[in-house]
């Protein structure tokens, strides 16, 4: 084998070798650069005799031809290598399913709230919706609270710095009633409607939130008594605690916007809280003047109102003994009622 012969095929092994583009472009240096074989090979056809300089000339010009293409194939080859490479780790598999956006679920308290609403909805009673922040007649004198009552302090309720056209100031709702006169004052009776919603008090610890939920009833004809309060209400408290056998007892109590008034007290027949009576709800005859405050006359129109917060009716259904648990947000509690 002719000295370039030996020469081109030192330069296809050397290039084979290179396996990335940097140490081909070394490898590159060591045939064609200023101090390369083919290089040296050049320089030296200066001493030679026109005759043999013209002919070994030829030669490593051809030499150096095949050296460059040589070159430029192993420079095509690496980069096939590197595209493919990347193809292959960058690929998608575009058959694959999608994360998905991730479904929520309803909160227990509001799961709570909807089937509070199936089941008055179901006897017939309508469903009231209201403003939470009140003014200070809906929220507290329309249902005679007295002036100097504590619930009135800014200790207990939230004030806004607004003011209505008496002058007074604006405050959250501390309690449903007020979407209930809102209800009685708009519609003709006989009344029988819910109120369900969110509602607002001076109070934050273990077993009280600032915000909270109530769900408050009201029931005015000419004809209803004490007795369909405690039907209605025993029935209810059936239905959402899926206890046929669930016993109930009335107590004597105070509402101011109730006279007789009562505590309502249930007790399981079955499950881990059979047999202890638990306080559930307030509820009573609707007073005389919050009747009149209701645009009606108090001699013909009677009924009932009774009220229960949403958390404690819930943390009875499915055992919870923190009432913090429904405002944390922690979806490993919540997603138990998914
Ligand atoms: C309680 C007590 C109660 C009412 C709420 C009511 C509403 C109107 C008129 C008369 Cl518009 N009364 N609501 C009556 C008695 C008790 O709730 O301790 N709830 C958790």
């Amino acid at each position: 084998m002719s000295q370039l012969d030996q020469i081109v095929s030192q330069a296809q092994a050397a290039f084979e070798a290179a396996s990335d583009a940097p140490s081909l472009e070394n490898a590159k240096a060591q045939f064609l650069g200023k101090a390369g074989l083919l290089t040296e090979q050049l320089k030296g056809l200066a001493a030679l005799p026109p005759e043999e300089k013209k002919t070994l000339g030829a030669a490593v010009n051809q030499a150096k031809q095949a050296i460059e293409a040589l070159l430029n194939a192993r420079r095509q080859a690496l980069a096939d290598a590197q595209l493919a490479k990347r193809l292959s780790a960058e690929a998608i598999d575009i058959t694959m399913p999608g994360r998905g956006a991730g479904l929520g679920s309803v909160h227990p308290v509001m799961q709570s709230w909807q089937r509070i609403e199936e089941i008055f909805r179901s006897i017939g009673f309508d469903v009231a919706d209201g403003p939470e922040i009140e003014t200070d007649w809906f929220n507290f004198t329309s249902l005679n609270n007295p002036l100097n009552h504590p619930a009135r302090s800014m200790q207990d309720t939230f004030y806004l710095e607004e003011r209505d056209e008496t002058g007074l100031p604006l405050l959250l709702r501390t309690h449903t009633s007020p979407m209930q006169v809102r209800y009685a004052k708009a519609n003709p009776p006989p009344i029988k409607v819910i109120a369900p919603g969110r509602t607002y008090r001076v109070d934050s610890d273990a077993t009280h939130s600032p915000m909270f939920h109530q769900v408050e009833g009201l029931w005015i004809a000419e004809d209803v008594s004490f007795a369909d309060l405690k039907g209605v209400y025993h029935d209810f408290l059936k239905q959402f605690f899926e206890d046929d056998a669930l016993d109930i007892r009335f107590r004597p109590s105070f509402f101011p916007f109730t006279e007789p008034s009562a505590e309502v007290d249930m007790r399981f027949a079955s499950g881990p809280l059979k047999g202890r009576w638990l306080e559930i709800s307030g509820a009573g005859q609707v007073h005389p003047d919050v009747v009149r405050n209701f645009g009606l006359d108090p001699e013909r129109f009677v009924g009932f109102a009774f009220g229960s917060g949403l958390e404690r009716l819930t943390m009875l259904r499915y055992g919870i003994g923190d009432l913090r648990l429904f405002f944390d947000n922690d979806l490993r509690f919540l997603r138990q009622f998914a």
